[in-house]
């Protein structure tokens, strides 16, 4: 028995040394001291010795087992450094590579063109100001020249709500001309709004949505003529698109202007001489306007003997579409990231 125990000690410690890895180690321990392991082998035959030598092989083993120990946390040491040594020899980190960029947002065009108009009309003396989305009939059609039974509020696909605690017809506003309607309601001339916001049609297909966004504005003060909605007309449209473009001026019809006009500017995509964006016309019609209908300053409480005011309107979507290149109304309200980020490009990613 002594003489194993010597042969397992020169064999067990031989091992470790020769030993190349960690996990090699690792097994060797297990081979060695585990419940199968050769010196627990062994440890079990200490039974049939006699007890004179028991005592003695009995410490043999201990010194045995503390010696492998020993040797063994040594080497593991060594070991583990050397690992380490050769992994950061062979393993490098390319510091040069670029980063992942994440994912950048962007104000969306229509937020974008909402802005840019806002500060077009900011610079000519037209704050932008808002009001409530849900309307009474009175605000929405009524002080507009819209007689109840008139065929524009047909044309307006409006949304009805219930009536208010009065039993007066409420709806959501289709158009922000009400917002104006209350700032002559509760100030006196000199005025000069602008009113942007959401406005709400019973009307859906390729080229309608049932909310989109638009911009009014009105100015009244005395001798306002229609010399200066012009001005203002073709100022705007000139720093909107950023060009000196034509504008022309062409007689329509709104209840609430008299007279009324539609603008055109000269088609920015064929300049003129025709193309499928501009029907062949070469004129692309963008705003609605006119001088205020002496009945709408009458329903506001604005004397028309003393005062004069004129007043436009135009479609934000169609606008940014315009101003953007974009084609298809949809796109704008899919919520595309890649459309949304291919228009967000230098705003602001
Ligand atoms: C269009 C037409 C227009 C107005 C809006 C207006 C507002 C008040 C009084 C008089 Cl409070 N007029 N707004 C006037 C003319 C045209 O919009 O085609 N918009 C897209």
């Amino acid at each position: 028995m002594r003489k194993q125990l010597e042969e397992l000690q020169a064999r067990a410690l031989e091992e470790v040394q020769r030993a190349t890895s960690v996990a090699g180690l690792e097994e060797l321990r297990v081979r060695i001291l585990g419940k199968k392991g050769m010196l627990t082998q062994l440890l079990r035959g200490l039974k049939e010795v006699s007890d004179a030598e028991r005592p003695e092989l009995g410490m043999l083993a201990n010194q045995l087992k503390e010696g492998f120990n020993a040797a063994l946390t040594a080497r593991m040491g060594d070991l583990h450094h050397l690992e380490l040594q050769q992994r950061l020899a062979l393993e490098r980190i390319d510091v040069t590579l670029p980063g992942r960029r994440p994912h950048g947002g962007g104000r969306h065009p229509i937020s974008r063109a909402l802005s840019e108009i806002e500060d077009i009309f900011l610079q000519m003396g037209f704050p932008a100001v808002s009001g409530p989305e849900v309307e009474s009939d009175w605000h929405n059609f009524g002080a507009l020249n819209i007689p109840p039974d008139h065929p524009a509020r047909e044309m307006h696909d409006t949304f009805y709500l219930a009536a208010d605690s009065q039993g007066g017809a409420r709806v959501l506003r289709t158009h922000t001309s009400p917002v104006q309607i209350r700032v002559m309601e509760s100030r006196q001339p000199p005025l000069r709004v602008i009113a942007p916001g959401k406005v709400y049609r019973c009307d859906s297909d390729l080229t309608h949505t049932p909310m989109f966004h638009q911009v009014e504005g009105f100015m009244v003060d005395r001798d306002v003529h229609f010399g200066h909605l012009m001005g203002v007309m073709e100022t705007f449209l000139r720093r909107f698109f950023e060009r000196q473009l034509p504008v022309r001026f062409r007689p329509s019809f709104f209840p609430f202007t008299e007279p009324s006009t539609e603008v055109d500017m000269g088609c920015l995509f064929c300049e003129g001489s025709g193309c499928r964006i501009c029907k062949g016309s070469g004129w692309i019609e963008v705003l609605g306007a006119g001088l205020i209908h002496p009945n709408v300053l009458a329903n506001v409480g604005i004397d028309k003997e003393i005062y004069s005011g004129f007043a436009f309107g135009l479609g934000v979507e169609r606008m940014a579409m315009l101003k953007y290149g974009i084609g298809d109304l949809r796109t704008l309200y899919e919520n595309d990231v890649r459309f949304l980020s291919l228009h967000a490009r230098g705003e602001g990613v």
